[in-house]
């Protein structure tokens, strides 16, 4: 089957290098090899140590100082000169040939997702032969407030997954510091559904849009189960899992 691509990537602080670490633990005592790739040109602590790391080639902060440039546009050039390594870590993610390649990717999404790093990355991956490729939106429950916020999320996941161009899902994370809304919902978007319905008569000038916005969501997102998780505690590593396998298998859904 070959190794799994996991892009993970979503708004600031929602727990992805956390996640990258945690997950990248349940693989490993599940008996599966991991690449984990730092992909953050400005982080200054991640919670595990990455196998390949763009810090060591392009650091935001010194191009700050050396440059004279704000945070903000440090890491936008950071991230343009990321892409000068795209081709260098695909040829060392052939070499490894992992199961599992996890990619971290910057605290502000919109300078990864929006740009030309991404697509490059994408398409370096298809040149390695890396055809298991997809994204993992990761949203903080805490952001999760109503049932409007779960279809916003969704539509986000929708959106990497079109300007990724690979099968995108959502993940839930922070259930430890539940929400009550997060809680009322199954872990399925389908399911989710009458919930999700049901809650937007009330939350939004827009009730009528969102509620036309959520078939249109689960027809096309490629994955419709939604995993609720801690990467802090370790919750639902085995349903993420099961996510994954679900993007990454072949065998098709034969309901
Ligand atoms: N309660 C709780 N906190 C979490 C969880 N996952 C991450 N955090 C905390 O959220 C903060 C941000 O976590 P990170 O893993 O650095 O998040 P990130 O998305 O990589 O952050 P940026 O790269 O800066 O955008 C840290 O204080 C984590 O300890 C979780 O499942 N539950
Ligand atoms: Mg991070």
């Amino acid at each position: 089957v070959g190794t799994v691509v996991l892009i993970v990537l979503g708004p600031a602080g929602s727990g992805k290098s956390t996640l990258v670490s945690t997950y990248s633990k349940w693989l490993l005592s599940n008996g599966y090899s991991v690449t984990k790739v730092n992909l953050d040109p400005a982080a200054d602590y991640l919670p595990y140590i990455p196998d390949y790391d763009v810090r060591d080639f392009v650091s935001a902060r010194e191009l700050a100082i050396r440059e004279g440039l704000g945070p903000n546009s440090a890491l936008l050039v950071a991230m343009d000169r990321v892409c000068n390594y795209l081709s260098d870590l695909i040829n060392y993610l052939v070499k490894v040939g992992s199961d599992y390649v996890l990619i971290d990717t910057p605290g502000q999404m919109e300078v990864f997702l929006f740009r030309e790093v991404s697509s490059r990355l994408v398409s370096e991956l298809r040149r390695g032969g890396f055809s298991s490729t997809y994204a993992l939106f990761v949203v903080g429950a805490d952001l999760i407030r109503d049932s409007r916020d779960y279809v916003l999320s969704s539509l986000m996941a929708l959106a990497t997954q079109l300007r990724l161009d690979v099968d995108s899902a959502l993940v839930i994370n922070k259930v430890d510091v539940f929400s009550e809304s997060v809680s009322r919902l199954s872990g399925d978007l389908i399911r989710d559904y009458e919930v999700v319905i049901n809650g937007l008569s009330t939350e939004s000038l827009y009730s009528e849009l969102l509620k036309e916005l959520l078939p249109v969501i689960t027809k096309y997102l490629r994955s419709t189960e939604v995993p609720k998780v801690s990467a802090l505690k370790g919750y639902g590593m085995e349903e993420l899992h099961r996510l994954v396998h679900e993007l990454s298998c072949v065998c098709g859904d034969l309901t």
